[in-house]
């Protein structure tokens, strides 16, 4: 029994270990040039994925059928911009095949890269962003909610 509490606690302690350390790795991607837009959903990296990004849209709120500028901030692992990488989206919805929708985002500053696109629907999207640099690869998929 006892061996067993303190497996628990051990648990315990681990977990609020690996809860501080999330909470730490926030502060050093907020970063002001590109905000997260409070349009997404959520965010998910990609397996194995070097490279760390960052959207904003123009405008802030997408809205359906009108034209959408995709800013994407582009890090390494350890926070620097990279901007030497090739850049493009998918605009897809998760609940129906909307057709092909695809963009390249091209080079607009200091790790930054811009690109137009339109969402054709109303709804849920998925915005997979994929990034290759000379050796490194990203991907990240951004859920959003686009307005009529
Ligand atoms: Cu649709």
């Amino acid at each position: 029994m006892k061996s067993l509490s303190f497996a628990l606690l051990l648990f315990a302690v681990l977990l609020s270990a690996c809860n501080k350390e999330k909470e730490g790795e926030q502060k050093p991607s907020a970063s002001p040039a590109t905000p997260d837009s409070q349009v997404i959903l959520s965010t998910s990296e990609a397996p194995g994925s070097d490279l760390k990004m960052r959207i904003a849209f123009d405008p802030p709120l997408p809205v359906m059928s009108k034209k959408t500028t995709f800013h994407v901030k582009l890090t390494d692992s350890a926070g620097a911009p990279v901007s030497d990488a090739e850049v493009g989206a998918s605009l897809v919805m998760p609940m129906m095949d909307m057709g092909k929708n695809e963009l390249r985002l091209a080079p607009s500053g200091t790790g930054e890269y811009t690109g137009a696109g339109q969402f054709t629907m109303s709804g849920e999207w998925e915005i997979v962003v994929t990034a290759q640099a000379s050796d490194k690869t990203g991907k990240t998929v951004f859920n959003i909610r686009v307005e009529d």
